[in-house]
């Protein structure tokens, strides 16, 4: 067990008033214990009482290798299992993740019938929202390994790989650089690019195009997450003037990140630079989202997130300008707040990239 990472969550239940909880999140339990496995559709699930008493409950199918303070309960296939969590939870409030499913939430209330379940993530997602050193060090050598890929796919532009092929080339030089897994990529060429989620197809690449490179990998369970775009032979005084537009947005957001300011605000920060240009109504998503063992988690960085900004946080910044039937831009990056402004942990350059 990670036992300051168990104390945050304890110190989390304690102020929310919640003296038990399910874990279920295959993210959050290797946060906690370091179990690094998805069970799929078999139960896998951690009880934590805000006494500190901990107990998982775990097929025995699953390696699992004794741990301090971890009372561990394997099942087979054909036990009681939720009989077993029944003899365990206490009656009245309890909080539920988020991610546990209806198929044993249910069958535990009838097991159980004291129990009243309550939504029960925020407990261990506050905790995950400020990352600690060590952490911050795995997000540091993920985005690390981005930028290295990065600067070899984009090199490959005009090699005659369609969007989808490209998207491939990205994954295979992830994992060639130290990714856990090979993840279907965002590349888009010319009008692909005016969609933010396009799906990656048969276009192949042609002068005057504008090009997303939306690139993200898991490495030792640690996601990154960059975005840039680049230009192929040539770009026209709009595309030039407009990528400048972006560009700015995202140093602006950065610019604004440090303890204390909301996120809200830091959206607004960038989104200002693109509306004061004129572009505002085609900056269509929020300005980002945190990032750490999933790679979309709290917080969120938009228009509406009042939620202050503390050292820890790990989020994108990743302003967008898109015209519709045209092409699109945008320029992201990961960054992590630190007592006084925020470390940006992407290093490739955001300076305009004409590729020959
Ligand atoms: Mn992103």
């Amino acid at each position: 067990m990670k036992t300051s990472r168990v104390e945050s969550v304890i110190k989390n239940m304690q102020q929310a008033g919640m003296s038990q909880l399910i874990i279920s999140d295959p993210d959050s339990l290797y946060y906690l214990c370091g179990i690094g496995y998805d069970p799929g559709e078999r139960l896998l699930a951690m009880y934590l009482d805000a006494d500190g008493n901990a107990h998982l409950f775990n097929n025995h199918m699953f390696p699992q290798e004794p741990q301090d303070g971890l009372n561990i309960h394997l099942y087979d296939d054909v036990d009681d299992y939720m009989g077993m969590i029944a003899g365990v939870v206490k009656p009245g409030p309890i909080g539920i993740d988020k991610f546990w499913r209806a198929k044993f939430l249910l069958p535990l209330l009838e097991k159980a019938p004291g129990l009243e379940p309550r939504l029960g993530s925020a407990a261990v997602d506050d905790a995950r929202n400020l990352k600690d050193a060590e952490e911050i060090e795995l997000l540091r050598q993920s985005s690390a390994m981005n930028d290295a890929t990065m600067a070899e796919v984009i090199k490959h532009l005009g090699d005659g790989m369609s969007e989808s092929e490209m998207a491939r080339f990205v994954a295979e030089t992830h994992v060639k650089n130290g990714a856990d897994a090979a993840v279907d990529q965002l590349v888009c060429y010319g009008v692909g690019c005016s969609e933010p989620h396009h799906e990656c197809g048969k276009a192949t690449v042609k002068p005057g195009d504008s090009v997303i490179f939306d690139i993200f990998a898991p490495r030792k369970h640690y996601w990154c997450d960059m975005t840039r775009t680049v230009f192929y032979k040539n770009a026209d005084d709009e595309q030039k003037k407009v990528y400048e537009i972006v560009k700015a947005a995202n140093l602006a957001g950065e610019a604004a990140i440090r303890p204390g300011v909301r996120l809200c605000d830091i959206d607004g920060a960038a989104r200002k630079v693109i509306e004061d240009a004129g572009y505002g109504k085609y900056f269509t998503h929020r300005l980002g989202h945190g990032c750490g063992l999933a790679i979309h988690e709290p917080p969120d960085c938009s228009s509406v997130c009042q939620q202050v900004v503390q050292p820890g946080m790990c989020f994108s910044v990743e302003p967008g300008v898109y015209i519709p039937g045209k092409w699109g831009m945008r320029v992201e990056d990961l960054i992590v707040v630190t007592e006084d402004g925020c470390e940006v942990l992407n290093k490739f350059t955001k300076d305009m990239i004409i590729v020959d």
